[in-house]
């Protein structure tokens, strides 16, 4: 029988089959050992095969089919291990907040590049928008920056609700991951969106629970008009893993139509002559802020906040 993962926790996944029938099952030990390295072979969104262990009523995965596609991250900043976030998915969103504590910019280019290099079509929600009292221009220069690089940019309140309208269409009959860092909204924002969810809200908060290693793993949830949302534990750091210094640049994409006008076809863009994009940041057509992420992407730097 085939289904999708909805529910993964490292030892054991719930499977919907295609008779909209829930199952858990654990994975065979065999297919541990397949494919990517990876913590964990099966994610979120796969499509998988599964069937009865033996004579027993165990049910096991007994087979991942094709990905579409995939979001992958580093297990932690130092590892080489790699975890895959979810897979199958239409799009992705990274929940950003402008104060309290601001997202870096930094964070959001690095999750950016990642969609850019696995072809998830990337999309950026600004929670917390009611605590923005008398700084919506900050809100619409951060706005204008990424929608002028071809990303939608949504300003939505799970609070106030506003915003909630134009987030539901953009998400109505598609699968999206929702990411983000721990506390920026992610869970009462799909709260609002699928009435009745009840998800459990709010940032760890005692210091002991903080410094626990709790290992979380991704969740599917319906929308009532068709499609799917993800959500996420909160990401501390999205690495950005194996990328090839040359390749990097194609993943910015107001560097990417000026490549190909570098002096030299093996440039980084960081002080050859001719290059096009030194002199688009001279000229003001790239932000330095992008720019600089750019740098510290080349440069393997790992950003926290
Ligand atoms: N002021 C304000 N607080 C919010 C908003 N959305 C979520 N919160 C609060 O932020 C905290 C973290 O929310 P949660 O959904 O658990 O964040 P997650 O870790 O990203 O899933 C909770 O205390 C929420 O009540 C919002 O739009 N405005
Ligand atoms: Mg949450
Ligand atoms: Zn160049």
């Amino acid at each position: 029988m085939q289904g999708t993962v909805v529910k993964s926790t490292g030892s054991w996944y719930r499977i919907l089959s295609a008779d909209g029938t829930v199952a858990d099952a654990r994975i065979r030990g065999k297919l541990r050992l397949q494919g990517l390295d990876t913590t964990n072979p099966v994610a979120v969104g796969d499509h998988v095969v599964i069937q009865a262990e033996g004579n027993t009523d165990l049910l096991v995965i007994s087979e991942v089919l094709p990905r579409r596609n995939y979001l992958i991250r580093r297990s932690n900043n130092l590892s080489r291990q790699r975890q895959i976030l979810a897979a199958n998915l239409d799009q992705a969103a990274l929940v950003v907040t402008l104060m309290a504590p601001a997202t870096s910019t930094g964070f959001i280019d690095r999750f950016l590049v990642t969609c850019e290099a696995y072809h998830v079509p990337a999309l950026l929600i600004i929670n917390k928008t009611d605590m923005l009292a008398g700084a919506e221009e900050a809100l619409m220069e951060f706005s204008n920056m990424y929608a002028s690089l071809g990303y939608p940019v949504i300003p939505v309140s799970a609070k106030t609700g506003r915003g909630l309208d134009a987030l539901d269409s953009l998400m109505a009959g598609k699968t999206s991951l929702i990411s983000g860092h721990s506390g920026v909204g992610k869970t009462t924002l799909i709260n609002r969106l699928i009435p009745g969810l009840g998800l459990k809200t709010g940032a760890i908060s005692t210091a002991h629970e903080k410094g626990k290693h709790t290992t979380t793993f991704a969740e599917m949830h319906f929308l009532p008009e068709g499609g799917a949302l993800i959500d996420t534990p909160g990401i501390r750091d999205l690495g950005v893993v194996d990328l090839e210094p040359r390749e990097i640049s194609h993943y910015f994409a107001e560097m990417r139509p000026l490549i190909s006008k570098c002096r030299f076809n093996n440039c980084l863009h960081m002080q050859e002559p001719g290059c096009a994009v030194l002199l688009a940041l001279e000229q003001g057509t790239i932000a330095p802020e992008r720019y600089y992420n750019y740098l510290s992407i080349l440069n393997n730097e790992n950003v926290f906040r």
